[in-house]
């Protein structure tokens, strides 16, 4: 086998199996958990990471199965294994070595050398068609599977005419489905008719991690300037142009730095119109970082005018952090900021109003305040990691025999 354990040899694990600690067991019995997600920077692949090493706190053991390992998953954590899927290459492959397939026989490896009791697949494509097969290839053994949606699973990778049909029978042949937000679980239904009950359980944070700093060191801006952040894979939904035409004119109101974190196709095209605008000099391009609990809480403000968003981990990470969000009014994005109460909602397009929405609360200390105190408290009461965690394993335990 050519799983990678982070931590700790069979005989440790046949240890923990026999004796729970004493918090797991009150939980229930701790379960072996196969998680699969995308392992580079996103939104999903940190929500499965951050599932999967709660999950291993509280007793159980999980069994990361991807190509390479998730960016936040440290390489020794108890009660959590790493298998990776390795891909050959072959003079036939035209396009690229048959992930979906290599995933599905290295989940039926896991699920029988592991004896999953689950395996949680995040992000539809091709990962719920892996799991699929995979549940095939263990029969009669049994082997339920959860998946669950993120976003352009559904919304644009999913929908494509060459995928979609698939999309849709890997979905609805998955033991339970559950989707990020109430948004995306109406996309799911509505435009691709999934028949399936799919349970809305939000994203989560931390909010130990990610929390509000008294003193802000000025390591972004130079003392005095306000810090408008954006965090994306800069991909063309995320709109990063116009987070910098929202800047450039912010910046003519006020000294200010916007600070761009992460990478992807159009951050060239960002640096570009920066320089084009002239206020090069006053942006920083951080590329991906893996602090993002540093970052956050350096922001006055964080911009996401996004033309799709399932539901904006970074808006629920900043306003942990207590930094007030202007976010553009699409998919699950309400469901997380009440306008004017725990951020700001523009619509998608809307320039203007993104720049009259930035100065408004960084011209007034005490909305600034009272919004980033509001969107913080907002983040513990409904998204705080405990609970949410907590949802994903009864989802788990009714599948459990
Ligand atoms: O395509 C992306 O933007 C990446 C994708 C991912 O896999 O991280 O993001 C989606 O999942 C995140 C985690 O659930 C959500 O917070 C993002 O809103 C969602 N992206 C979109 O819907 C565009």
């Amino acid at each position: 086998m050519t799983a990678r354990p982070l931590r700790s040899t069979v005989k440790a694990k046949a240890k923990a199996k026999q004796k729970p600690p004493a918090a797991a067991k009150r939980r229930g019995k701790p379960l072996n958990v196969g998680i699969t997600c995308y392992p580079t920077f996103g939104g999903s692949g940190i929500v499965a990471t951050e599932l999967g090493r709660r999950l291993a706190r509280r007793g159980d053991q999980v069994h990361f199965i991807s190509t390479s390992l998730p960016y936040r998953l440290p390489t020794f954590e108890r009660n959590i294994f790493f298998h990776e899927v390795v891909l050959e290459s072959y003079p036939l492959f035209q396009h690229a070595p048959p992930l979906a397939l290599a995933l599905a026989t290295k989940m039926a490896e896991v699920a029988e050398t592991q004896d999953l009791d689950v395996l949680h697949v995040h992000y539809a494509m091709p990962f719920a068609a892996s799991a699929f097969l995979a549940k095939h290839l263990v029969a009669p053994a049994r082997l339920p599977v959860v998946t669950t949606l993120h976003g352009t699973d559904i919304t644009i990778v999913g929908q494509q005419p060459a995928l979609l049909r698939m999309t849709k029978f890997t979905i609805e042949s998955s033991d339970r489905v559950t989707a990020v937000s109430e948004a995306l679980r109406t996309a799911t239904i509505d435009t691709l008719g999934v028949h399936k009950p799919i349970e809305v359980i939000p994203n989560f944070v931390d909010p130990e991690i990610f929390a509000p700093r008294r003193h802000r060191p000025p390591v972004l801006a130079p003392a005095g300037a306000r810090v408008l952040m954006h965090a994306s894979n800069f991909r063309p939904v995320k709109n990063v142009e116009t987070v910098v035409r929202i800047f450039a004119a912010v910046h003519e109101r006020m000294d200010a730095r916007l600070v761009m974190v992460g990478d992807g196709p159009d951050k060239p095209r960002a640096e570009e119109l920066a320089r084009h605008l002239g206020v090069g000099k006053h942006v920083l391009f951080l590329g991906n970082q893996e602090v993002m609990e540093e970052l956050l809480p350096l922001a006055d403000l964080l911009l996401l005018p996004s033309s799709t968003e399932s539901f904006g981990l970074v808006a629920l990470e900043a306003m942990a952090a207590g930094v007030p969000v202007i976010a553009s009014r699409v998919g699950g994005l309400p469901e997380l900021v009440t306008d004017g109460v725990s951020g700001f909602l523009v619509e998608p397009n809307d320039l203007d109003a993104f720049v009259r929405a930035s100065l408004r609360v960084l011209e007034d200390d005490r909305l600034h305040r009272r919004v980033g105190r509001a969107a913080r408290a907002r983040a513990v009461s409904d998204f705080h990691v405990d609970r949410v965690v907590e949802r994903y394993r009864a989802v788990y335990g009714g599948l459990c025999r």
